[in-house]
């Protein structure tokens, strides 16, 4: 056993870097038990269970199905699809399977009327919505404070078969435009449905034109992992055989004495199981048997923490300040409340200017008006004054024209009365 001694007190910085810095190799000198670690996580995930979730993304009748049907060895609820909705949609159903010991929450989602519609332009969008929302549920768990992930149902898609119509031309734009939309957010594995269909020579070409395709367009799909070296010889030589063409039937036909999966035709059986016959057998073998928990891993380290940087950084919390240095959750949501209230205070200051800008407006305005009136209304007492003065004048002139009139009445009146007495008086 070595030990090394430090007899230097350590300063605070030293104690924050202690544990990389001193950290030794000890050997044991008996046994202790803690290699018994990941017994005890097996133990710990068995009783817990696992939760797998697969999305079949592909057209109407492709036989998408068939395969889960196929690939689990059971019989899942499905209903044919019409091929006249309007929209695509997604339906989820959830199995409980056991095997041995080990429990699997199955959870089986699948793509309605895909590729039936004239338009194409938004297929895509319900399958982004779904894994997003997926997503996002995950996300506000995580981010309560009482939190329950432990016992969460996890409903992130980990692997989404991406089913080719066995054309032996090329993937069609909505192929293209669908996996490239779905590359960052999802597992994608292609598989070429009903490979029964084509033949071996067309299927060859047709998987390297896929192939180059994918490519050319930068389309990313799931790469089997290759870094642990007890898989890395199978899973590097399965990379090579994707597009995985895949063959789906849940009868059974007799071959010697025993009873195997097949599709049998007028010219001969095509045995699911038969890797001579399709790549189902690669297919499961990739899926569910080697790399069940590199899907579950890749969904939650590479594509959900995307998702997650994405919404945080949208949210307005950052890693670093513009000048590089570390920022705390704390230190972030600080900032953020002061600039919060900040500009409530400067939107409650512009409120407060405007009602007091309204108020010396409607304050002028009403002035305005009061002295309007006031001109009014001593325009109208001028207008009385001066009608008041014409009416005294024309009253006056009247009464004068009354009164030369009364004195000529009388005056006319004497005359005649003089006149007639003078009458009398010569008559006489
Ligand atoms: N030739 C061939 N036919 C298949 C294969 N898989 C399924 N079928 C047939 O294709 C038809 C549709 O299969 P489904 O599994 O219902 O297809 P689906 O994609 O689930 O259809 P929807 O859910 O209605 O969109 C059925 O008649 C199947 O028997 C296959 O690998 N090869
Ligand atoms: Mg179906």
């Amino acid at each position: 056993m070595t030990m090394e001694s430090d007899n230097h007190a350590p300063t605070d910085d030293r104690q924050n870097s202690v544990d990389d810095a001193r950290s030794r190799d000890l050997r044991l000198s008996g046994h202790v038990g803690f290699d018994s670690l990941p017994d005890q996580l097996v133990n710990k995930s068995v009783a817990q269970g696992f939760s797998f979730n697969i999305l079949c993304v592909g057209e109407t009748g492709l036989g998408k199905s068939t395969l889960m049907d196929t690939l689990f060895n059971t019989q899942f609820e499905s209903s044919q699809a019409p091929h006249n909705l309007p929209g695509v949609k997604l339906n989820a159903s959830t199995y409980e399977l056991q095997e041995s010991q080990v429990r699997l929450k199955l959870t089986v989602v699948n793509t309605v009327g895909f590729g039936d519609q004239i338009n194409k332009e938004d297929s895509y969008k319900p399958i982004v919505e779904y894994i997003d929302k997926q997503f996002e549920n995950f996300l506000q768990e995580e981010l309560k404070i009482k939190r329950a992930l432990h016992s969460y149902h996890d409903t992130r898609i980990h692997a989404c078969l991406y089913f080719i119509a066995p054309t032996g031309h090329s993937l069609k734009s909505l192929d293209l435009v669908t996996m490239k939309k779905l590359d960052s957010k999802v597992n994608i594995i292609p598989v070429i449905a009903k490979a029964d269909t084509i033949s071996k020579s067309e299927l060859h070409k047709f998987k390297i034109k896929i192939m180059s395709e994918l490519v050319s367009n930068g389309v990313q799909i799931y790469q089997f992992p290759t870094d642990d070296e007890t898989v890395s010889d199978l899973n590097s030589t399965m990379n090579g055989h994707l597009p995985f063409a895949v063959v789906g039937s849940t009868e059974e036909v007799k071959m010697g004495n025993k009873m195997v999966r097949a599709r049998q035709y007028p010219w001969g059986v095509v045995q699911v199981e038969n890797e001579n016959h399709c790549d189902f057998v690669k297919l499961r073998e990739m899926l569910i048997r080697t790399n069940m928990e590199d899907l579950i891993e890749q969904t939650h380290t590479r594509h959900y923490e995307l998702y997650r940087r994405c919404k945080l950084e949208e949210m307005g919390f950052v890693d670093t300040s513009p000048e590089n240095k570390p920022i705390s959750l704390q230190q972030t949501y600080e900032a953020k409340r002061t600039e919060h209230l900040q500009m409530l205070q400067q939107k409650e200051d512009e409120m407060r200017q405007i009602f007091v800008v309204r108020v010396k407006e409607k304050e002028s305005q009403l002035k305005h008006m009061e002295k309007e009136l006031h001109e009014r209304f001593d325009k109208l007492k001028r207008d009385h004054a001066d009608e008041k003065k014409q009416l005294d004048e024309q009253r006056r002139q009247l009464e004068d024209e009354i009164n030369s009139f009364n004195r000529k009445k009388q005056q006319a009146q004497e005359d005649s009365q003089q006149a007639q007495t003078l009458g009398k008086g010569k008559k006489k």
